[in-house]
């Protein structure tokens, strides 16, 4: 999907072309910095709240003073997707990385950081909200602060590019047997009724999208138990899905290459998408009608 001409920069509406960064730049030289993928939906943004308090949290867990106030960058978020009239679904990328400055792995003194977000259409992927996905496990092979949105990512694409070439998905991480988390996404494991997912340690991100399934698990009428599973739980699991702002709730029908149970979504997940398109307001309701 392209990206809409008009995109924010150090706070200013400039054209997606006259974005220019300098070779020493510390996102591209260190991996410096943070980001955050919001959902859209019919030009309204999801979890809007969430993500930027996530932004923020992470900003502080690497000390990056970032001058704009949570309002102020709200504000600025919202005009970008006025200013290029997205009344469809979308989402927006945003990174904020501690700034252009000769390298040397010291933090720079007295340098803005740079910031921008851009716009981008994003249609619901309905095939695999209505069928499911594969994936495969993968070693966890990140470091031990993954509850940071930091953009320092290869660990994470070596999975998902492990996972593609196998005509997966995605790929479920694991410390030692104990899932984690996908490479872009929360995993939960769904057993007699009860839904089981990492406890939000250092060790996984905690998904803006989770925070709304702990919201609205109460009302469908289902537990949710921060409990990590194994490895070795999945093949005896109900059911299994994940999670993401641009996944939403994707049921998952197999595991390197073995089916769960008759290798269709379950009953649980299906009920846990209908709750996610009340709570975002989606007025389609092609998963209820499933
Ligand atoms: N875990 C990881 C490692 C992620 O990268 C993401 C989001 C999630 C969990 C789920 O978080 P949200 O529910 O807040 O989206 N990954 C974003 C990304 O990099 N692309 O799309 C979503």
């Amino acid at each position: 999907m392209s990206v809409f001409p008009v995109v924010l920069s150090q706070s200013k509406f400039i054209h997606r072309d006259s974005v220019k960064y300098p070779l020493e730049e510390r996102a591209l030289q260190f991996g410096d910095g943070i980001y955050e993928v919001i959902r859209i939906y019919n030009g309204s943004f999801y979890l809007l709240d969430e993500h930027i308090d996530r932004l923020y949290r992470s900003a502080e867990a690497i000390k990056l003073t970032f001058s704009v106030s949570k309002t102020e960058l709200k504000e600025l978020l919202s005009e970008l997707v006025v200013r290029n009239n997205l009344t469809e679904d979308g989402k927006i990328y945003m990174q904020i990385t501690r700034g252009s400055a000769p390298r040397d792995h010291i933090f720079p003194k007295n340098v803005e950081p740079n910031f921008y977000a851009y716009v981008q259409a994003l249609p619901r992927n309905l095939q695999n909200l209505k069928n499911g996905v594969s994936v495969i496990t993968h070693p966890d092979e990140r470091w031990q602060n993954c509850y940071i949105k930091s953009l320092n990512l290869l660990p994470n694409v070596l999975a998902k590019q492990t996972a593609f070439e196998q005509g997966c998905y995605e790929a479920i991480l694991h410390r030692d047997g104990i899932v984690t988390e996908c490479s872009s996404s929360n995993v939960y494991l769904v057993k007699d009724g009860k839904i089981y997912t990492h406890p939000t340690t250092r060790n996984i991100l905690h998904g803006c999208v989770r925070m709304a399934i702990e919201r609205f698990v109460a009302d469908v009428g289902i537990q949710l138990v921060e409990e990590p599973f194994k490895i070795h739980d999945i093949q005896e699991a109900d059911e299994l899905f994940l999670s993401s702002s641009t996944s939403e709730i994707t049921p998952i029908i197999m595991v390197d290459g073995q089916k769960i149970q008759d290798g269709k979504p379950g009953e649980i997940t299906r009920k846990l998408q209908k709750a996610y398109e009340k709570d975002a307001n989606i007025l389609e309701n092609l998963i209820t009608n499933v």
